[in-house]
């Protein structure tokens, strides 16, 4: 839908806040990502008022076309009705396509203003299609004119706002041309536009507006709590989640804006809802989708973002437009579906990896809403759709010890939902949530013997989420060298091992947490360990003080940081020289 807006006059006035707090100086923040987890919690609130040059620019113009008569003595009532939409701009995995569109502004507060002294003569909301109507009565001068506001009448069962920035905290408002309450135009329609400003505010509300609405969806009716997003024109303020300040902040730069890049600001929401539903113990900072060494906290929470993202927007893919638009356009985009970095989407310790689960537990290739890239896998039979998942997020991992794949799967086995066909596409990201095939073994008497020189690949999993103990045996001979070693740990595995001597004395001759000697505190925040092969593998070397059968017992750390996985899997090599 387009519409001429040649007619119509659309002002876009940014207006103060209800000193209801967020305001924050911006040199308090890290200019680089804009909101730290360390951002003032309670910052001080600044209030503001409608900005005077553009209101008398406006009266200007009023006066010039609409000449105000007077006041009328008893008040004159009317009703006012129409329609208000905002501009959108298309884009595709290339960028922005040049093309916009005229979209319904819904659930967003509608005022009726008189011209004169601002004064609000009557409040409403838009409809689902942007449709509004609402009586007043003018009792001062003539002239009154209707506003949308970048807010959700509280009323409503969404509650969202859009605002320009920490330090002025103002919602954006587009107002129709001015009128006379004797004489009502019908019906009085407007819209905001991209060049003004305002559109992309409507954009952010308008896609927050279906997440919100999913969210109420599967928790029967309630919403969740409000969100603020903070955009405007030109922020370089990042593009990120606050958790101190319950609100999201997107760029507004020329080279990478934001505010109509619905996967990027879902993505954000995902992160909200986390944190108010559920539960996030991510440490936040820079990451990249093909790091398959992440925080398994910060996989699990990114990967969650770009899953939710997807659901909302109805695709298996996501983008994020880079500059404006054709030729100038560009974007980053990666499927969930295949997923993009194949060879590198891997493990619990991948946010990637991640996505690509929790979408093929999720999706129905033959569901025609949904857009996509790349064909259906036969490995993923399952479509199970967001009421599982849901439960899980909502039910299962607030009481987790953190929020991680594998308590999400603790979480999915302990509220009974349906397992099969999940091995397989765990398996397809290398995510081994399953025993190796030498439990069966693992006590000290009965310890299978191995050869020295052998390697065997183990997981530290048990299908009844107590601790694993891994345990085998081999033959030395005194004073022979001996190394045992765990290698090439994946899904955040963090081994120990512990040896002992000899046959049935089982004295420990040996131990190792992190070949490195390293130890890491649990709450090891940003300067957590990456989760690579070796970074919290085991190794220990030492001469046998006599002949006969030693063991070894590999257990997951019981100092292993939070970033760690809850499960791993491991190679144990025993090499003599
Ligand atoms: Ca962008
Ligand atoms: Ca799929
Ligand atoms: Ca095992
Ligand atoms: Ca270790
Ligand atoms: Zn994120």
């Amino acid at each position: 839908m387009r519409r001429d807006l040649s007619i119509l006059l659309s002002l876009i006035l940014l207006i103060g806040g209800c000193g209801d707090g967020g305001g924050a100086t911006l040199g308090t923040l890290n200019a680089s990502t804009g909101c730290g987890p360390q951002a003032p919690s309670r910052p001080v609130f600044k209030s503001s008022l409608i900005s005077k040059t553009l209101f008398n620019r406006y009266l200007q113009f009023a006066q010039e076309h609409w000449p105000v008569r007077g006041a009328h003595a008893q008040g004159v009532s009317a009703t006012v009705s129409g329609n208000i939409t905002y501009e959108n701009r298309e884009f595709s995995t290339e960028g922005f396509t040049g093309d916009t569109t005229w979209e319904p502004i819904r659930f967003m507060q509608v005022q009726v203003v008189r011209e004169s002294d601002g004064a609000v003569l009557a409040s409403g909301a838009t409809d689902l299609n942007g449709d509004y109507s609402m009586s007043f009565t003018n009792s001062g001068a003539n002239g009154v004119y209707v506003r949308v506001l970048s807010k959700t009448e509280p009323s409503l069962n969404v509650h969202l706002e859009v605002r320009n920035n920490l330090t002025q905290n103002r919602l954006y408002a587009v107002r129709s041309y001015f009128f006379n309450e004797t004489a009502v135009p019908s019906p009085v329609d407007f819209g905001a536009t991209v060049a003004s400003g305002s559109g992309g505010a409507f954009n952010i509300l308008d896609v927050l507006t279906d997440a919100s609405e999913l969210v109420s969806d599967l928790q029967m009716g309630t919403a969740p709590p409000l969100l603020k997003a903070y955009w405007e024109v030109g922020s370089t303020d990042g593009t990120c989640f606050n958790s101190a300040l319950d609100a999201i902040f997107l760029l507004g730069k020329a080279t990478d804006t934001d505010e109509y890049d619905d996967d990027v600001i879902v993505h954000e929401y995902g992160h909200f809802l986390a944190e108010k539903l559920s539960r996030d113990d991510s440490p936040g900072g820079p990451h990249t989708i093909n790091d398959s060494s992440q925080d398994a906290r910060l996989a699990w929470s990114e990967g969650w973002g770009y899953f939710f993202s997807s659901v909302i927007n109805k695709k298996s893919f996501q983008v994020d437009t880079l500059g404006g638009d054709p030729p100038n356009h560009d974007a980053f985009f990666f499927d969930i579906e295949g997923p993009s970095f194949s060879g590198e989407a891997l493990y619990s310790t991948n946010e990637l990896a991640v996505a690509a689960v929790l979408w093929d537990i999720f999706d129905d290739p033959t569901d025609p809403s949904i857009t996509g890239t790349q064909p259906e896998p036969s490995f993923d039979t399952l479509i199970l759709g967001m009421s599982p998942i849901w439960d899980v997020f909502t039910q299962a991992l607030p009481t987790a010890s953190q929020a991680k794949l594998g308590a999400f799967w603790e979480g999915w086995i302990a509220l009974g939902k349906p397992t099969v066909g999940m091995d397989f596409i765990f398996f397809n990201r290398q995510i081994e949530f399953f025993e190796d095939s030498f439990e069966s073994t693992d006590t000290l008497p009965t310890a299978r013997k191995i050869s020295v020189g052998d390697f065997e690949a183990r997981t530290l999993y048990l299908s009844n989420f107590r601790n694993d103990e891994d345990i085998v045996a081999f033959d030395a001979t005194v004073n022979e060298f001996y190394t045992v070693e765990t290698l090439n740990l994946i899904n955040g595995a963090d081994t120990a091992i512990e040896i002992f001597c000899c046959d049935s004395t089982y004295m420990l001759v040996g131990f190792s947490d992190n070949r490195d000697g390293q130890q890491y505190p649990f709450n090891c925040g940003l300067n957590c360990p990456p989760n690579g092969f070796l970074t919290l593998s085991s190794q220990r070397a030492f001469v046998a003080v006599q002949n006969g059968t030693h063991y070894v017992r590999v257990t997951r750390s019981v100092s292993a940081p939070a970033s760690a996985g809850r499960f791993g899997s491991y190679v144990l090599r025993i090499t003599s020289p």
